[in-house]
């Protein structure tokens, strides 16, 4: 096919459907990472009453799971700080012994980002929203960089359009964010209509692979593609590379038909060895999985960029 790129999906996609929560509409754009000897995540689960929740996960190879039937519940010392009941498009990154999950808090006042911490999958602590409302996208880098943490996240108005670009921010706490620096907005094609942050970040000699996802307004509608980008190691908001031709698009019949068609939505990457599996969310109802070796990500952003 004329639109293979370097990924290969997995023979027996998807992987996890709605089937694997007794309340579930869907289960689609989640979080998967290493944990113990196996795999944990926090999914996000659409219920039959169309409300938005966050599910923990478990799994020993990465692609059989046991869903905790029952949403997570966050603690939080402040009342004012709360889950609400759309909860969406989770990420997970992990700092030394604790895993942070950023997602949609989509309150009253519009979306913002939540964020938790957890060391078990069980208990989860939120923490301060690391942002105002009107924000969608967030991912938290797995290491410090200039001694500071660090983020990248999708305000959702640039003036002209409904929606964003993508910006770079850090944080001495993880409560105060600041040193905000734009990273890249749409550009044209499939990433015209609007962009935002992926899988955490992957450290590399040549720089921090991000994967994204890009859409494209066509006369039925959105469509949902994944591409990439090679960010500065020390300054993340400068851009070496970035794929001018998608790196996933919609082909196959679960990406293309579900309660919202055409949709790709890369949300995790495991990192096995040189290769990478890239977890991502199929028409807003399922779970598949693809796989590519790291080298020919990064072989192919270089060679698909845009000129600059
Ligand atoms: C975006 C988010 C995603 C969703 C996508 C396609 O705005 O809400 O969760 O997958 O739309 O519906």
């Amino acid at each position: 096919m004329a639109n293979e790129t370097v990924f290969q999906r997995y023979k027996n996609n998807p992987i996890i459907t709605a089937k694997a929560v007794p309340r579930a509409n869907s289960i689609h754009n989640s979080a998967i990472v290493r944990f113990g000897d196996g795999y944990a995540g926090v999914f996000r689960v659409d219920e039959v009453n169309m409300h938005y929740v966050l599910h923990s996960g478990f799994s020993k190879d990465g692609i059989n799971w046991t869903i905790d039937p029952n949403p997570i519940k966050m603690i939080s010392d402040d009342p004012e700080v709360v889950m609400t009941p759309h909860s969406y498009d989770p990420r997970v990154t992990q700092l030394e012994d604790k895993f942070y999950v950023t997602w949609c808090n989509a309150g009253a006042q519009g979306p913002c980002i939540g964020l938790a911490w957890t060391k078990d999958f069980k208990t989860y602590h939120q923490m301060e929203n690391p942002t105002a409302t009107a924000n969608r996208n967030c991912v938290i880098f797995p290491r410090k960089i200039n001694g500071k943490y660090a983020m990248l996240h999708r305000p959702s108005d640039r003036g002209h359009t409904p929606f964003g670009d993508v910006f770079y921010a850090s944080s001495p706490d993880l409560v105060h964010w600041g040193h905000h620096r734009f990273v890249f907005g749409p550009r044209g094609g499939w990433q015209s209509t609007k962009v935002g942050p992926g899988p955490v970040p992957i450290e590399t000699k040549e720089g921090w692979l991000l994967i994204y996802h890009g859409v494209w307004t066509s006369c039925n509608g959105y469509l949902y593609y994944a591409g990439g980008a090679l960010l500065d190691l020390e300054k993340p908001w400068k851009v070496i590379y970035r794929t001018q031709d998608y790196l996933l698009a919609p082909t196959e019949t679960y990406e293309r038909v579900g309660d919202v068609p055409n949709v790709v939505f890369p949300s995790s990457a495991v990192v096995d060895g040189d290769k990478l599996r890239l977890y991502y969310g199929c028409a807003d109802t399922c779970i598949s999985m693809a796989e590519a070796k790291i080298g020919d990500i990064l072989q192919f952003i270089k060679t698909h960029s845009f000129p600059n």
